[in-house]
């Protein structure tokens, strides 16, 4: 059969188009692609919510990547192994509360069985400020190509609406900071600032970093690594239970969330 190459470019622009229109109003955005705000995006949306994830980088995964010093092996804990299966990726207990597997098949994983539940991902694309109400309540994102951050172009962003928004941005927790530059220190931390990361620890870390993962601001949740480093707890180093755990633990919080929104009556 014959090959148009017009029409190819047409289908690649129809489905990005189609699939961008559909994700200007959703129920959360996720601002960053690591282990911490893929296991969201999962969770959400495996309970059947709208969700968009933002991407500044081409590929997905976070650090995950490059497991520790690069050799690319995710350690992971007892807690965590519910989560780690249902991801079914094989797993190697290397002895008791420590189990291992590969970053790579982790983090093909994640990207795929976070995608076939429906999370629509824009890679390339940074986040580079909120959307806010009258009173200062974030209800969306500004967005633009990772390449026009990166040439320094002046090229105007689109913006898009979420109920919630994630920051999963990692150590740099972008959206915090965000925040504290546009509104002010006004993020639920004992200061109103972030507090910053301390020194490594798994042991205390891990521990927190559920805790941790909560609500920063109006309608700004946080997770992983960023929640750490808002909060003033410690790093964690090469070990990734926390992560995902974390991410579990915000999906949760904000399911609930979304299921007390009143139903309007027709
Ligand atoms: C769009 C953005 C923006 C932006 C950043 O760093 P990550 O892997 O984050 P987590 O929290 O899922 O995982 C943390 C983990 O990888 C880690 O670093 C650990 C455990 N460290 C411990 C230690 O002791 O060092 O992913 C964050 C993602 C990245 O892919 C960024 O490119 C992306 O967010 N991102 N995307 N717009 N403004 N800022």
């Amino acid at each position: 059969m014959a090959l148009d190459d017009l029409m190819v470019s047409r289908a690649i622009i129809d489905e990005y188009s189609n699939s961008l229109k559909d994700s200007l109003d959703v129920d959360v955005a996720i601002v960053g692609g690591g282990p911490a705000g893929l296991t969201a995006g999962y969770y959400l949306c495996k309970a059947g919510y709208k969700v968009s994830m933002y991407e500044r980088k081409l590929s997905l995964g976070g650090g995950m990547w490059g497991g520790g010093i690069m050799f690319n092996k995710i350690v992971f804990q007892e807690e965590s192994l519910p989560v780690m299966k249902e991801f079914g990726v094989d797993i190697k207990k290397y002895t008791d509360n420590y189990y291992v597997t590969d970053s790579v098949q982790m983090v093909g994983a994640l990207v795929y069985h976070t995608a076939k539940a429906g999370l629509k991902v824009f890679n390339l694309m940074s986040v580079e400020d909120v959307k806010v109400t009258a009173d200062n309540s974030i209800c969306g994102l500004v967005i633009n190509w990772t390449s026009v951050e990166m040439g320094g172009l002046h090229v105007d962003p689109i913006t898009i609406g979420a109920k919630y928004v994630i920051d999963a941005t990692g150590h740099a927790c972008e959206v915090a900071n965000i925040i504290l530059k546009r509104i002010g220190k006004v993020l639920y931390t004992q200061s109103g600032d972030i507090m910053g990361e301390g020194s490594m620890n798994a042991e205390v870390a891990e521990s927190l970093v559920e805790q941790n993962s909560r609500e920063i601001y109006k309608n700004l949740f946080v997770t992983g690594m960023a929640a750490n480093a808002i909060y003033g707890s410690k790093r964690m180093g090469p070990i990734f239970g926390g992560m995902i755990l974390s991410g579990r633990k915000i999906a949760n919080d904000l399911i609930v969330k979304l299921k007390q929104e009143p139903v309007l009556v027709k």
